[in-house]
């Protein structure tokens, strides 16, 4: 159990790496929300979900709905990691022509994202009507859908939130990276959402509350959030924006922009190596 914890973390710290070099190479990108949340994309891909790069399309598979679609580079990370993407294709993130856009097409990676996703809150009705539809079909899989924490103002994922406990569906995990920031404030100033848990309670959802940045209670949460029947799913996890880079965490100028060299390098050198994973190359070399 303990090495799975300790491939867990390494596989984030990978995402955190890849997420720097990529955004550092398109001269764009989300890295605060895509730090944030690089143990959620490990614990799902790494633990809890049933899912095969060998038959990604297998009907009875888990799904991931990314909803806040900007943090795709964690995504595009993790798939490359398992063998989705070949890895020196995370090079061309946010290219002309690439099929790595800042913001994920279904269309361009058919059978490989669930979702294209960008408009904030559109992934919530997307994973309940695809949840729904799995069990009208008799598909076992579930439905993970990340989503942001300012992203949830929209109110589109309340009517979501409603629908889904009235119709009861139990295969739909959503998960919340709750990092307390969006693009240019404090959710809190903007619009707050507390008491959150208490929210979906109330709107008939099974909630829990968990630190997103620890493997385990990731893993524990969403092994519950498993079993429990009846009713959809919540995980609030508390994350931090921009985490494993010190001098991105917890700012809200880092939801999105640009990365410097010096930049890149102080970041990867506070993120660390990973045990077992290499780098992709950009032009056929380490460019950092
Ligand atoms: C419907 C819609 N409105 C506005 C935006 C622009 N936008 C992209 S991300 C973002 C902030 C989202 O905040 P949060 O979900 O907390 O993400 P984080 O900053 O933590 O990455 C905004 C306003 C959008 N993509 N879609």
């Amino acid at each position: 159990m303990e090495g799975m914890t300790e491939n867990l973390e390494d596989l984030a710290r990978q995402i955190r790496r890849d997420v720097i070099r990529m955004i550092y190479h398109a001269g764009s990108g989300h890295p605060g929300g895509s730090l944030g949340a690089a143990e959620l994309f490990a614990v799902l891909y790494g633990r809890i979900m049933r899912h095969d790069p060998n038959n990604p399309t297998d009907f009875h598979r888990d799904r991931l709905v990314l909803s806040n679609g900007h943090i795709c580079a964690s995504l595009y990370s993790v798939l490359a990691r398992f063998g989705y993407l070949p890895l020196g294709e995370l090079a061309s993130f946010r290219r002309f022509g690439t099929r790595l856009s800042g913001h994920p097409s279904r269309t361009k990676l058919p059978g490989i994202v669930e979702n294209s996703s960008g408009p904030l809150g559109q992934g919530v009705p997307v994973a309940k009507g695809i949840a729904q539809a799995n069990r009208l079909l008799g598909s076992e899989g579930h439905v993970y859908c990340i989503v942001g924490d300012g992203e949830i103002q929209e109110g589109i994922v309340w009517e979501s939130l409603l629908s889904a406990a009235q119709h009861h569906v139990d295969n739909l995990v959503l998960i919340v990276s709750y990092n307390r920031l969006q693009l240019d404030e404090a959710v809190a100033k903007v619009k707050s959402l507390e008491p959150l848990a208490d929210k979906f309670k109330s709107f008939g959802w099974h909630v829990q509350r968990i630190d997103g940045h620890r493997v385990d209670d990731i893993a524990g949460a969403l092994q519950q959030a498993r079993e429990v029947t009846g009713k959809p799913k919540a995980v609030i996890a508390d994350t931090v924006m921009g985490k494993g880079v010190p001098f991105m965490e917890d700012k809200f100028t880092w939801h999105g922009g640009s990365i410097s060299l010096q930049q890149a390098q102080e970041a990867l050198e506070s993120i660390g190596s990973s045990a077992k994973f290499d780098d992709f190359l950009i032009d056929g070399e380490q460019a950092v």
